[in-house]
C-alpha cells in the first residue's frame, strides 16, 4: 500500500480516467519523495474532487469554483508548502475561471490539476465551458451554441512564464511526466488532462 494512497477505495464509474489521475499522481508523488507532512491537496467539487477521500495528504475539499483561491490563501500563509489543486472542467474553466486567471497572473507556485472531461460529470453530464460547439448535452439537447474555452492559450496570454500543458489522459505515462513537470515547476502551472466520462460522455467520441 502506497503511503499517499488512504483505505478508501474510489467509486468512480468502471472506466474512468479519473483512475489514471490518482494513480499517476500517486507515483509521482511517491517518486519526488514529497514530505508528506508539507504537502496539501486542495480538491474542487465533481467526481475528481471525490479524491479527496482517496488520497492520504493534507487535504481540502473546497467548493465548487473555489479551489485555486483556497490554495492560494494556503500558499501565502505558508509559502514552504506544496500546494496541489486538483478539479473539473466545470469547476476551475466555469466558476473558478476568473480565480485562475488572478493567480496565474501574479505567477503564484501553485499546481493546478484539471481532469478535463468537458462535461459537469458528477451532475450527470451538463455542458461545460470546453464542451466543444455543436455537442448535445444534457442541458443542450440541440447543440451546444459557444465555442469552448481556451485554457492553455488563456494562460499563456496572462502570464507567458507560466507553465501551460495538455495532456492525453488516456497515456499514462505522458500524463505522469506531465504531473511530474508541473510539480517542479517553480511558478504556476496549469496540467490540462483530456479525457472521457464513460458514463455521460461518449457523444464526444470522435
Ligand atoms: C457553487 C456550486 N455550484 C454548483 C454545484 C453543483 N455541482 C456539483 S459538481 C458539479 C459539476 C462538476 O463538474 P466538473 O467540475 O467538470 O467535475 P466532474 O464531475 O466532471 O469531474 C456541479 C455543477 C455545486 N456543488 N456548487
Ligand atoms: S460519471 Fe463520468 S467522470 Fe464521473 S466517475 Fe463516472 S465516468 Fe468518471
Ligand atoms: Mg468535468
Amino acid at each position: 500500500m502506497s503511503q499517499w494512497l488512504s483505505e478508501i477505495k474510489p467509486t468512480w464509474c468502471p472506466g474512468c480516467g479519473d483512475y489514471v489521475i490518482l494513480g499517476t499522481l500517486k507515483t509521482v508523488l511517491e517518486k519526488l519523495k514529497l514530505n508528506q507532512d508539507q504537502t496539501v491537496i486542495v480538491y474542487d467539487i465533481g467526481c475528481i474532487g471525490n479524491m479527496a477521500d482517496f488520497i492520504k495528504a493534507w487535504g481540502f475539499h473546497s467548493l465548487h469554483g473555489r479551489s485555486i483561491p483556497t490554495a492560494v490563501g494556503i500558499k501565502n500563509a505558508n509559502p514552504k508548502l506544496n500546494v496541489i489543486v486538483i478539479g473539473g472542467d466545470g469547476g476551475i474553466y466555469g466558476e473558478g475561471l476568473g480565480h485562475m486567471i488572478a493567480a496565474a497572473r501574479l505567477n503564484l507556485d501553485i499546481t493546478v490539476i484539471v481532469a478535463n472531461n468537458q462535461l459537469y460529470s458528477l451532475t450527470t453530464g451538463q455542458s461545460s465551458p470546453t464542451t466543444p460547439k455543436g455537442v448535445k448535452t444534457k442541458s443542450t439537447p440541440k447543440g451546444v451554441e459557444s465555442v469552448p474555452v481556451l485554457p492553455l492559450e488563456l494562460i499563456k496570454t496572462v502570464n507567458p512564464e507560466a507553465l501551460a500543458q495538455r495532456v492525453n489522459g488516456s497515456q499514462p505515462q505522458a500524463v505522469m511526466k506531465a504531473i511530474e513537470e508541473a510539480i517542479k515547476h517553480q511558478g504556476f502551472d496549469l496540467l490540462d488532462i483530456n479525457q472521457l466520462c464513460v458514463s455521460f460522455g461518449k457523444q464526444l467520441v470522435q
